[in-house]
């Protein structure tokens, strides 16, 4: 019989989500719609339409931007020849780039100049891998598992350094680290890793969860990377896991023969859509709900030059 919904903590937006939101609705309310942005500010459903019906325009390629328009780039980041086209466009731009992003970017540009080449831990056609690559012109080879670190072939071995998308599953990142050292021993790690505080927060609450409960539920949209792994860590240490993009796709047979629900929510979800989960497995049956105890999230960032006057 369902029982009881447990939280996992933290859960939800991070300090890069909140601040890309917080862009777009600033810009919005300065300049007045439309305000264009390129790719979804973050990845999930409910907060690009919701941003839509206040006058936002979502767009991947510049050559659907009008000239004059204020452009936001999305909180994944962009390449160097996406910033330098948009210059030259003469868009008036925010960059919505979450800060910890911006930091691996940096990161590449000032190794590079001291002669380093790359080997980047990530997935192939995320916006934020193309971004980061995308910081030069050549030299940061992608390795997405085990398998493609015996592939890589960088053209020196005595300045490589690895740099890593900010929303990969620790685990699976620690594996194919353990590899890339094992094959380039004095390859180069960053002074503090790349996967950012939010994610490490999120799969913890998930691991400390799973094991409490009879299946784990994860708010995100299907192109969440950050969401996508909450899910397989629970799946991982055993747990029936799904991930749900709104409540609606909640599947009444899930929760047949259980007990426990955990519930979590990707860095990019909104915490209205938790609510609305919430509500549909108590209707399901579930009694009573409860946070899990967790650590508490103080990191904010400051808005871009331009936006930072009051609403
Ligand atoms: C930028 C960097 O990267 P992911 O697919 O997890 O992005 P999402 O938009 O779901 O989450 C916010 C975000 C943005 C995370 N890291
Ligand atoms: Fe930034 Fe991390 Fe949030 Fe991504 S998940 S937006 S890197 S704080």
């Amino acid at each position: 019989m369902l029982d009881e919904i447990i939280l996992a903590e933290p859960r939800g937006f991070c300090a890069g989500v909140d601040r890309a939101i917080e862009i777009v609705e600033r810009a919005l309310h300065k300049f007045g719609a439309p305000i264009y942005v390129r790719h979804e500010i973050v990845h999930n459903t409910y907060v690009v339409n919701d941003l839509k019906a206040k006058g936002a325009i979502f767009i991947e390629e510049l050559d659907d931007v009008p000239p004059g328009a204020t452009l936001i780039f999305s909180a994944h980041g962009v390449s160097k020849a996406v910033q330098q086209e948009a210059a030259k466009r003469g868009f008036h731009v925010f960059d919505a780039t979450c800060p910890l992003v911006t930091k691996v970017h940096i990161e590449v540009a000032k190794l590079h100049k001291e002669g380093y080449e790359f080997i980047m831990i990530g997935h192939k056609g995320h916006p934020e891998v193309e971004g980061t690559m995308g910081q030069l012109d050549s030299g940061i080879h992608l390795v997405e598992d085990v398998a493609d670190v015996a592939r890589v072939q960088p053209a020196q071995t005595e300045k490589l350094a690895v740099v890593t998308q900010t929303t990969l599953s620790m685990d699976d990142a620690a594996g194919i680290l353990a590899a890339v050292k094992a094959r380039f021993p004095n390859v180069r790690e960053p002074k503090q890793q790349d996967i950012c505080y939010a994610t490490q927060n999120r799969q913890d609450a998930v691991k400390l969860l799973s094991p409490q409960v009879d299946i784990v539920i994860v708010v995100g949209s299907p192109t969440s990377s950050n969401s996508n792994r909450l899910r397989e860590v629970a799946q991982k240490l055993g747990t029936e896991s799904y991930m749900v993009d709104n409540a609606d796709e909640l599947k009444p047979e899930w929760f047949e023969g259980k007990g426990r629900v955990g519930l979590t929510a990707g860095a990019s979800a909104p915490s209205i859509l938790v609510r609305q989960v919430v509500d549909r497995i108590k209707a399901f049956g579930a009694v009573s709900v409860r946070k899990m105890d967790g650590i508490e999230e103080t990191v904010k960032f400051p808005l871009p030059k331009g936006l930072k006057t009051d609403l």
